[in-house]
């Protein structure tokens, strides 16, 4: 999740993802907004867009790492750009059909709710997905992707809790990374829906931002650390909860095609942030599952939009397939049976490995959304 903050510093994997600033405006969105983002400032060119496809270009020209979203009412992500590192300039394309009230935000230290601005968006546009066969066709087969996931997530979740409260400490921490596989494989869906994502995947950091710790991180804890808790039947229930409240949204929920490419690179950046830092499941360090999940979720919905892809430029194809493939091959160095090695059991040089493939992925990621809003 992001909302969190990420140690993007730790073990010396600071990574630098590829800008796209370098890229020229489509003519057609009118060009993009600028926003000037620093540790205590978001200025944001212009606060409000007609309907349709809008671009905002952020360059961070303050000392920490941030990041930059367009909210919808209840805090619903219409986009985000992620690990956005001091100097950098980065882009994110949205479609916003639906004119009325946004909030843009820039997270200096990737953390807290941001400084807010309000955004006002004009008049209504026709969905891409109206006009567009291929377009719709590739949000339809992601949809089912999803909902293949989020059944899979309630079930192996529902196991997990179930060793939990029955106290079975061994068999609920073999399950733990197996539930989450279908978590982080579509966690960007569920930071669509606003608030759900601390409260499942929150870190215990959330406590400094005023939230309770809860969800699979907090039994992490109890299982690997505290040992279990007199509330951690009460964690989990609210966990199944909260997965099966997820799970009936994920059922109707309707995505853009640049939901799509966006959610594919915001995956490899939690990889970058969460995953490679051995931040994310700290007390388990269990984290290359989750790495391994999070590069499927995005090649999902990279493959979900291949015809797409295919038809407009070709060689971006060819290239995504090809990193894809050089991220495998690291990762799968390291698998061990159905899992994978435990993050403490990795090397400097292993870590640096890795962290170099999922930048060298991240890199032609970053341009799907370009060739998606053409
Ligand atoms: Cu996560």
């Amino acid at each position: 999740m992001s909302s969190i903050p990420a140690r993007a510093s730790v073990v010396g994997a600071v990574l630098v993802l590829a800008a796209c600033g370098t890229q020229t405006p489509s003519e057609e969105s009118g060009g993009a907004i600028a926003v000037s983002a620093n540790d205590s400032a978001c200025e944001v060119a212009k606060n409000s867009a007609a309907a349709g496809t809008i671009t905002f270009e952020v360059t961070n020209k303050g000392s920490r790492v941030t990041e930059f979203y367009l909210y919808a009412e209840g805090d619903r992500i219409m986009g985000e750009v992620e690990n956005i590192t001091p100097g950098l300039t980065r882009r994110l394309i949205v479609e916003v059909s639906e004119g009325g009230k946004y909030e843009t935000a820039c997270k200096p230290g990737m953390q807290g709710k941001g400084i807010r601005g309000d955004f006002t968006v004009t008049g209504d546009a026709q969905k891409a997905v109206d006009t567009d066969e291929k377009l719709a066709e590739a949000t339809q087969s992601y949809q089912r992707y999803v909902n293949s996931q989020s059944v899979a997530l309630v079930d192996k979740t529902k196991e997990f809790v179930e060793a939990v409260k029955a106290g079975k400490v061994d068999e609920a921490k073999a399950l733990f990374p197996v539930a989450r596989i279908y978590w982080e494989r579509i966690e960007p869906v569920a930071e669509s829906f606003g608030d759900i994502d601390p409260k499942i995947d929150g870190r215990e950091d959330v406590i400094e931002e005023g939230m309770e710790f809860t969800g699979y991180h907090r039994l992490e804890k109890d299982l690997w650390v505290s040992g279990l808790q007199p509330d951690s039947n009460a964690i989990a229930d609210q966990l199944m909860s909260d997965i099966e409240d997820l799970a009936g949204r994920a059922k109707t929920v309707e995505l853009t095609p640049l939901q799509l490419a966006n959610g594919a690179k915001e995956l490899l950046d939690e990889v970058a942030t969460g995953k490679i830092t051995g931040e994310e499941d700290r007390y388990s360090h269990t984290d290359l599952w989750d790495f391994r999940s999070n590069v499927d979720g995005s090649q999902a919905a990279v493959n979900a939009l291949r015809p797409v892809i295919e038809e407009r430029d070709a060689e971006l194809l060819t290239t995504l397939d090809k990193q894809f493939a050089a991220v495998d091959a690291v990762l799968e160095k390291h698998r061990v049976g159905d899992g994978f090695k435990l993050y403490t059991e990795l090397t400097e040089a292993d870590i640096k490995e890795m962290a170099e493939a999922v930048d060298a992925l991240g890199e032609p990621v970053s341009q799907v959304a370009e060739v998606v809003a053409k």
